[in-house]
């Protein structure tokens, strides 16, 4: 396998090609055609790729390569059923890739578990939803079940699970958002007071410059390169901080822009592009605010100033505190963390200066660090000292992964519920809601390691294909006495069943749900607070496949009776579903009403009008100091031999821990995913080749052997020091333990390790 320079732009041709290769592949093209054109307008559904929001002029594509690919691979015609289990026990299909299971097409039958025969056999609904209620009935502390969400849920799945663990008697809310922008949420609440965005879309189009860190548009928001492009076209200025080259920022060509497409042109996005180390984004914006600080400081005495002054004073509290540890902060700290020189701060804080209206945007290269709420929290005290937060074309943007996670947080998805939310629940449904907080993710799997936790249901997702720790989070998941996964696919999670289990299979968001021969719609809210209708389009053969707020319905009404609610009647009409949303979460008045506006409503962002829904009422400046460093001595002092810096990230023909093929095009990478990249000159320093076979260990600390090997090893522009390989093949070197502080976020992008020569050829791959 070669690295092979991507000389095309993002978008164009390529991933024009690319589309029409994966409707093929889901032998369902005229159907899937119909799907794209239905994707994101106004009447079709939501596209489950990612949860940019909607661009509402007509000119603008409405679907992206990507979402292209969820689209079809959850479209596809081939069904699984029980007869698939005729051919392979459990153990067997183990030994079978990602790709393999994710091929088998969509889940068809309620499946149960035999543990005699390792198999899973068909079961009625009614059995399933039994055997689900006599286990949860069982349990001597409702506290002993683990309900996990993963991101795609619908508005209307997520309120009524909460609400049925919630009168169950839990908040056991293990939760892919715990792996993911948890530390946006953490950070931005402590700041200014609201966990999310205060952008909308139409902020980019008066933005003068935006600064990317730590995302890959390119492949996992590709709609916001359009974006990203008509601002630049407008003369803003995108500064992009990324570690690697990543082609989506550098060049963008619009496959809709027939000057693009026919003369092969395209827009160069990024004006400043800089390649920090992994986890240097804090010390890069300390030096930038540094430069900023002392500019303010030389204005002042001229009575001019560079800070927004009056928005501070009116607006926030903690600025003395902040400014003192921005000046104890010393360049030898910052240049040495983010790798970046004095002069290549200087030019992106004179970009900042220089703009009027500033969006600061990140995704996970800046959450999965242990740092990352301090880096979260220094983007947002650099944007509160320019007044950016709440200005038309300024503010923070955390770009959200699963299409819906922002929603199903919003819908009380959450194990450590506000005061508030349980108090509305309270009042709405007259019962008093459980106050303890529940586990996340980490600590759902160290219950069911420890034995405590007993259940384990995941409405979505793939846990332990998902999680750190690989083998750790499958030993946890074995030891359960019953998982239940409410499914579209099969996948690695289903090949690590309690002592009884059930796959339940559910439909997706392109799937029509006729609930009592009507049409239902369900909701979505994307990374801009808009809440908006999807409803599907295809008339697939469903066979036994119920949409999941039936199936919650169903198990709810199982363990708890018509209590709080008539858990079957409400899935007769969604409507019914949303009047009760309305009635608990704020912002959700009139849902019904207000849905039939085209694109939906926002919610608002109380931060954006500068609320600030924070202890002292202002916007609060936060002063931590940077990290002391990225891989602790104690870890360094586990070895004699060179310590890098690893990165788990995507690849471009992915989602998540569904793997759609073996290319990732922009990269230039391509045929296997068992691959690490290193800068050139390390590669020759550890006395290897480019295309080398390497074993790698994670330092931790543990007596825990955490290694995966033989990766190929390939020379990349990188920065010395760093390593960069795919997610999940390097979830292994993940110690459960190793989390950010204050989210228990696993640190996937900065992972200590040490490479050394292949020891011996690996026996075929699982994973
Ligand atoms: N097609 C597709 N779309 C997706 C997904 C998918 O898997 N496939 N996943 C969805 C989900 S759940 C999510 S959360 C998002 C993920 O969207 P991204 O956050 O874009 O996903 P990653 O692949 O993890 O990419 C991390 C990026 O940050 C850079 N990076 C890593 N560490 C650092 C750092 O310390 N500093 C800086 N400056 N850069 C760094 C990496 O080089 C890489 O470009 O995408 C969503 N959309
Ligand atoms: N090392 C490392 N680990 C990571 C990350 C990383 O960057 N590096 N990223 C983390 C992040 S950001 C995230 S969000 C998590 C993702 O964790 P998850 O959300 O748990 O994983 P996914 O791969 O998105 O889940 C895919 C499965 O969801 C099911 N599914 C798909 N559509 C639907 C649907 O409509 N309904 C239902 N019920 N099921 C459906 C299918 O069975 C499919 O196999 O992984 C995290 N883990
Ligand atoms: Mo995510």
């Amino acid at each position: 396998m070669t690295v092979k320079k991507y000389k095309g732009a993002a978008g164009g041709w390529g991933s024009l090609v690319s589309t029409g290769k994966h409707l093929f592949h889901s032998e369902n093209v005229a159907k899937n055609v119909l799907n794209l054109l239905k994707t994101n307008q106004d009447h079709g559904f939501d596209c489950p790729g990612c949860a940019w929001g909607e661009e509402k002029k007509s000119d603008r594509f409405k679907f992206c390569e990507n979402g292209a690919k969820a689209v079809n691979w959850e479209a596809t015609s081939r069904r699984l059923t029980a007869d698939f289990f005729e051919q392979y026990t459990v153990s067997m299909l183990r030994t079978q890739s990602d790709y393999f299971l994710e091929d088998q097409g969509r889940l068809s039958v309620p499946l149960l578990y035999q543990a005699d025969l390792d198999k899973y056999v068909e079961v009625t609904w009614e059995d399933a939803f039994k055997l689900t209620a006599t286990h949860l009935n069982a349990l001597e502390d409702p506290n002993q079940a683990e309900f996990y969400t993963s991101g795609r849920a619908s508005n209307e799945a997520a309120f009524l699970y909460q609400l049925f663990v919630r009168k169950f008697g839990s908040n056991n809310f293990p939760d892919c958002s715990n792996m993911c922008h948890e530390a946006s949420g953490v950070g931005l609440k402590k700041t200014i007071g609201v966990g999310k965005g205060t952008v909308t879309l139409e902020d980019f189009d008066h933005a003068d410059a935006i600064f990317v860190f730590g995302q890959n548009p390119g492949t996992n928001h590709p709609r916001m390169l359009h974006t990203l492009n008509h601002a630049v076209n407008r003369g803003a200025n995108i500064v992009t901080f990324n570690t690697l080259k990543e082609r989506g920022l550098e060049r963008f060509a619009n496959p809709q822009s027939p000057a693009n497409m026919v003369l092969g042109t395209s827009t160069k996005l990024s004006s400043l592009y800089f390649t920090p180390n992994l986890g240097g984004d804090m010390a890069a914006v300390r030096g930038m605010v540094k430069i900023l600080l002392a500019r303010h400081e030389i204005a002042q005495e001229s009575g001019q100033q560079v800070f927004d002054v009056s928005f501070i004073e009116e607006n926030t509290t903690g600025l003395e505190d902040y400014l003192a540890q921005v000046k104890a902060t010393t360049w030898e700290q910052i240049i040495d963390q983010s790798g970046l020189s004095k002069e290549q701060i200087t030019k992106a804080a004179d970009v900042y200066q220089q703009a009027e209206r500033v969006i600061v945007t990140w995704a996970m290269g800046v959450t999965q660090h242990r740092h990352s709420v301090a880096t979260v929290t220094e983007l947002a005290n650099l944007q509160l000292l320019f007044g950016q937060i709440g200005k038309k074309g300024g503010g923070v943007c955390p770009v959200r992964g699963h299409s819906n996670v922002q929603g199903d947080r919003t819908m009380g998805i959450d194990e450590k519920p506000t005061e508030a939310l349980l108090n509305s629940i309270e009042k709405a449904f007259n019962f008093t809601p459980p106050k303890t907080r529940g586990h996340n993710a980490v600590q759902a799997v160290e219950a069911m390691l420890r034995g405590e936790s007993k259940v384990f249901m995941a409405l979505g997702g793939n846990f332990a294909a998902a999680m750190p720790d690989t083998e750790v989070t499958r030993q946890a998941m074995s030891r359960c006495e019953l998982t239940v996964n409410i499914a579209t696919k099969l996948n690695r999670t289903h090949l690590y069943p309690g002592k009884n289990a059930l796959i339940l299979p559910c439909l997706g968001r392109t799937d029509i749900d006729l609930q009592q021969g009507n049409a239902q719609k369900i909701t979505v809210e994307d990374s801009f607070s808009m809440v908006h209708a999807s409803q599907g389009v295809v008339k697939s053969d469903i066979r036994e496949m119920r949409s999941e707020p039936a199936i919650i319905a169903g198990i709810a009404q199982a363990t708890l009776g018509d209590s709080p609610v008539k858990w079957l009647d409400l899935i007769k009409d969604y409507d019914q579903i949303r009047d009760l949303i309305s009635q608990t979460i704020p912002g959700f008045s009139n849902m019904n009403e207000r849905l039939k506006e085209p694109g939906g409503f926002y919610l608002g962002n109380a931060a954006a009008e500068h609320q600030w829904n924070t202890e002292t009422k202002k916007a609060q400046f936060q002063h931590k100091p940077l990290p002391e460093s990225i891989v602790s001595a104690t870890q360094r002092a586990l070895t004699k031999n060179p310590v890098f810096v690893l990165q788990t990230l995507r690849s471009h023909d992915q989602y998540n821990t569904t793997i759609y093929g073996f290319s990732d095009r922009y990269r230039g990478l391509s045929g296997d995913r068992h691959i690490i990249l290193l800068n050139e000159s390390d590669i020759t320093a550890l006395g290897l080749t480019s295309g080398d076979k390497v074993d790698i260990e994670a330092l931790w600390g543990d007596q825990i052997v955490r290694k995966v090997t033989n990766f190929t090893v390939l020379g990349y522009d990188i920065p010395v020091g760093n390593a960069a390989a795919y997610y999940p093949e390097t979830n292994p070197l993940v110690a459960l333990a190793n989390y950010g502080d204050e989210t228990f976020t696993p640190n996937a992008k900065s992972i200590a390790i040490v490479i050394s020569a292949a020891k011996k050829p690996e026996p075929e791959r699982i994973v």
